[in-house]
């Protein structure tokens, strides 16, 4: 069974994300199936792509499946976790990606938005940046991903506390490219679509490709690297990490004591 919709249409390739029982929870099934997606979207010249919730969503989607985490001694969030491959191919697709966001939107999936080449949002969608509401040490190259859209300030105020951003704030604050009403959000979105689909790709994909170079080009040192490893290890191997997941999976709210 998929867990996606998708559709070709005048080179504009149309991911739906249909996992509604788990509002688009981003699990190992429903990430195979984006991935399956972009690869036929790559044989069909495809153009521009678009991701998106049901119209009418209330939630875009829950971020990582928190039940496929694992309960501790071990990164949640390691190279081969199939939300970091989902946000390694959105940023190698030659075509760009449009996030097109209605309903909420929370953690991982705040970072794929984020990692899309732009974000249209309804004016009634919110982000929330939610590892610190779980114990989860979130990955370097994820918050590499937040850095590259969101002011340092703003992204502490949105990892350390957790809170939904309302998308007006997120546009007034360029993290998101447009917000439009829920009526105008998919007619808006496929007019800024039609609008690149009539340029180059091959400028396009070139462009793409050395604006997130650059933006990815941070220079780490060995010992830089192992320090920050050992920090999330002592994360993940804390009893607040398997309280936090724990908690989730208890539907009940965490009690984190710092150990
Ligand atoms: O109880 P059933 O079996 O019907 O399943 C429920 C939820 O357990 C399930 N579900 C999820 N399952 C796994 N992982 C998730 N992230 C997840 N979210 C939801 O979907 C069924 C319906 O959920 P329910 O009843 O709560 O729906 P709702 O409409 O009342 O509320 C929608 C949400 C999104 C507000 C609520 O489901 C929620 O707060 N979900 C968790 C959002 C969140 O904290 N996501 C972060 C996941 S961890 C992550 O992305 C990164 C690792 S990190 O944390 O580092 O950013």
């Amino acid at each position: 069974m998929s867990f996606v919709i998708t559709t070709i249409e005048d080179s504009i390739g149309t991911i739906l994300l249909n996992h509604v029982q788990k509002r688009n929870a981003l699990s190992q099934p429903l990430i195979a199936d984006i991935l399956e997606a972009f690869g036929t979207f790559r044989q069909q010249n495809v153009r521009v792509i678009i991701l998106r919730a049901p119209e009418g969503a209330t939630v875009w989607s829950a971020g990582h499946d928190v039940s496929e985490l694992p309960q501790g001694h071990r990164d949640p969030l390691g190279w081969d976790d199939p939300l970091r491959r989902l946000i390694r191919e959105v940023e190698n697709c030659p075509a760009p990606i449009i996030a097109m966001i209605e309903g909420s939107v929370w953690g991982g999936a705040c970072e794929v938005a984020f990692a899309c080449d732009l974000v249209i949002a309804a004016d009634d969608a919110t982000f929330a940046i939610t590892p610190a509401k779980l114990g989860v040490p979130y990955n370097l190259s994820g918050l590499l991903t937040f850095m590259s859209t969101i002011s340092l300030h703003i992204v502490k105020e949105m990892a350390f506390t957790g809170s939904p951003m309302k998308a007006e704030r997120a546009e007034r604050l360029g993290i998101v490219n447009r917000i439009v009403s829920r009526k105008e959000l998919q007619q808006h979105t496929y007019e800024i679509a039609r609008q690149i689909v009539r340029n180059s790709p091959l400028s396009i994909a070139v462009m793409k490709e050395e604006l997130n170079l650059l933006a990815n080009a941070h220079d780490l040192s060995p010992l830089t690297f192992e320090r920050i490893q050992a920090l999330r290890r002592e994360v993940y191997n804390s009893q607040d990490y398997q309280e936090g997941i724990r908690a989730f999976l208890e539907k009940r709210p965490p009690t984190f004591t710092g150990k």
